[in-house]
């Protein structure tokens, strides 16, 4: 396998499950700021996003969700998702579903306003219209992982691995996590895991 991903985007989380899984895989590293990189993503997606994952059997899956799901159903042994068509499956589908499309768009609808509009107080505005939902959603997260150590419960998930990168950006978007203790003391447990302390190390985040 081979996942393309630029450092410390959602595309990390792919990268974290992939590591978590002890599968082979390649992870290379795209800048969207080299017009080269750019344009190799744009390539191979149309959407230009990454992550964008090679699969060896030759398909290419470029959605988050997806490629979770994916890598946590080829290593079964290590329990990234629940087995299918249990009740807990649905459940993991649905937490999933809540960070693929709930907190990733809030929070990283935070990312780059000034690419919008120009306007000092109307990026004030809006801002601030945005994160009210990205406050809402991470207030949801914060009350899921109440009592738990990871989203699903004791075990770390690939939803875990997704999430954790997303609840990551506050810092880059100046999202105070003070409100959201249980989210906070989470974010450091799982920096902690060896498999995403490596993920951290090799994108140049720590
Ligand atoms: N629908 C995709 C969207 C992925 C996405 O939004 N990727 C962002 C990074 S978090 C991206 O590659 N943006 C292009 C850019 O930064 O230029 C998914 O959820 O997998």
């Amino acid at each position: 396998m081979k996942l393309y991903y630029s450092s410390g985007s959602c595309s990390m989380s792919c990268h974290i499950t992939l590591e978590e899984s002890g599968l082979p895989y390649e992870a290379v590293q795209v800048d969207f700021d080299k017009p080269t990189d750019a344009a190799l993503v744009e390539k191979m997606n149309a959407l230009g996003t990454l992550p964008v994952l090679h699969t060896d059997d030759g398909k290419q899956l470029d959605q988050n969700l997806a490629i979770h799901h994916y890598v946590a159903l080829k290593a079964p042994a290590k329990n990234l998702m629940p087995a299918p068509g249990t009740p807990t499956y649905f459940e993991a589908i649905n937490l999933l579903t809540f960070v693929a499309t709930d907190l990733h768009k809030s929070v990283g609808a935070l990312f780059g306003l000034a690419a919008y509009e120009n306007d000092k107080p109307v990026q004030a505005t809006v801002r601030k219209n945005l994160l009210g939902r990205a406050n809402e959603t991470l207030k949801y997260l914060d009350t899921k992982l109440q009592g738990k150590d990871y989203v699903m419960g004791s075990q770390f998930t690939a939803i875990d691995a997704y999430a954790f990168t997303v609840a990551s950006w506050t810092k880059y978007v100046d999202i105070s996590l003070a409100p959201y203790p249980t989210l906070e003391k989470y974010l450091g447990r799982v920096a902690a895991r060896p498999a995403v302390a490596k993920v951290l190390k090799e994108e140049g985040l720590v």
